[in-house]
């Protein structure tokens, strides 16, 4: 069986707009009320995969939602004629886009019973994401029907669940038994703390999870806007690249971490060169983080990243020495930075043998081509916040999702 890293980006929905839903998140609250693209926000994605599938990584995808989600709408006893503008705004939220919220992840090296274990996240501390899951369950139980997966319900309310933006891995290699290090926040903030203790010690019982640690984030990391690890930290394999400030008591992290895996390679990135607030306004963090073929390492970033002279300089000093990150590969996702979310926020990381997933839900170029011609046959062009009730554009909304349904082959994901 050969175990490799699968990025599944989420494809950027037809709906796609900027209604400042999601506080603590300072590009969504900075853009609110700005003119969306999203065909260009699409595109943007499809080229990101195409460029993973260029560095010979394997990538799958998975599906926009049903927007408006009028039967979330109709649990609220209303439609999306009526509904009062914030409602409506959540309903048609293209946020599922943001893969690394889909779910948490345990590949089956590290799990009890051998099975590599998915729970979809339950997204409640945001009203527009909290709908969410309904949408991802049908698609984690088509992609990942085989038995050699198991795929949990979404951890019970009150307890918040921000799914792999929150979860790191970290093992001497993608196939061997890893330390995986569940990240949550301590409410009392100017900002919420989505992720809460309660539901990563759940998500690490349900999936059988006997290496791991539970470590609090800064509270001035989230109240710098960090509002999910994964604009502070990532990690792949034996390295964590991290801010100095990411995490609430970083000494004894790191002494668990290097006890848990004494290979691991930590490079810290301090504050004195690089502040808080540069990297989660150029996103370095961000990146994908990942294994090249032939070995060494790459950070795939947002090209927000190369806009900013202090990170980009260090940056170039990283992949200059002689660690393990020996390539930069900016990529451009602005139309998804704008809202907040980066490379890594846009892809969930499976660990996993490709031969046990249902392919119609992995991408090579052909397929790739395929669905750009969707997107730019359906997708609008521009949506406005206030257009967002418009009943012409909720009918190509609704249209452009079933035409990629249609030609990918997914009739189970339509109503
Ligand atoms: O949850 N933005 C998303 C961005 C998620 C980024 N994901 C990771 N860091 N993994 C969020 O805040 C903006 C929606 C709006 O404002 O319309 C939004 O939901």
């Amino acid at each position: 069986m050969t175990l490799v890293e699968i990025n599944f980006d989420g494809i950027v929905g037809p709906s796609h707009n900027y209604a400042g839903l999601s506080a603590g998140n300072l590009a969504s609250a900075s853009n609110a009320g700005a003119v969306s693209h999203p065909r260009a926000a699409a595109l943007q994605g499809i080229e990101k995969m195409r460029a993973n599938i260029a560095l010979g990584l394997t990538q799958g995808f998975f599906l926009p939602h049903n927007r408006p989600d009028t039967a979330w709408l109709a649990t609220l006893g209303t439609d999306a004629d009526r509904a009062e503008p914030h409602i409506g705004a959540a309903a048609m939220s293209a946020s599922a886009m943001w893969a690394a919220n889909a779910a948490t992840v345990s590949p089956a090296p590290d799990t009890e019973d051998g099975r590599c274990h998915l729970t979809p996240a339950n997204l409640l501390t945001m009203p527009h994401r909290a709908h969410e899951w309904p949408g991802t369950l049908p698609q984690l139980r088509l992609a990942f029907a085989n038995p050699g997966f198991a795929i949990h319900a979404p951890v019970p309310a009150p307890f918040g669940d921000e799914g792999a933006a929150n979860h790191m891995r970290l093992c001497r290699e993608h196939g061997a038994p890893g330390v995986e290090v569940f990240v949550y926040g301590i409410p009392g903030g100017p900002f919420p703390a989505r992720q809460h203790i309660e539901a990563s010690k759940a998500v690490a019982r349900l999936h059988g999870i006997s290496n791991a640690l539970f470590v609090a984030q800064s509270a001035e990391a989230i109240a710098a806007g960090a509002f999910h690890n994964d604009v502070v930290a990532v990690a792949n394999e034996r390295v964590l690249f991290t801010h100095e400030q990411a995490f609430a008591d970083k000494a004894r992290f790191y002494s668990d971490l290097t006890a848990a895996l004494p290979e691991v390679e930590i490079i810290e990135v301090p504050a004195s060169i690089i502040s808080l607030s540069d990297a989660i306004s150029s996103y370095l963090f961000n990146a994908q983080l990942i294994t090249l073929p032939d070995g060494g390492m790459a950070l795939i970033l947002p090209s927000e990243a190369q806009d900013n002279q202090r990170v980009w300089g260090w940056l170039q000093s990283l992949v200059a020495g002689n660690g393990p990150v020996r390539r930069l590969v900016p990529v451009d996702v602005r139309e998804s930075m704008a809202n907040g979310g980066g490379p890594a926020c846009l892809r969930l990381r499976v660990i996993a043998d490709p031969a046990k997933i249902d392919p119609r839900f992995l991408a090579n170029n052909a397929k790739l081509d395929l669905i750009a011609g969707i997107v730019n046959q359906h997708w609008p062009e521009n949506i406005a916040p206030s257009d967002l009730a418009n009943p012409t554009l909720i009918d190509a909304i609704v249209q452009a999702r079933s035409a990629l349904i249609a030609a990918l082959g997914l009739p189970e994901l339509s109503g």
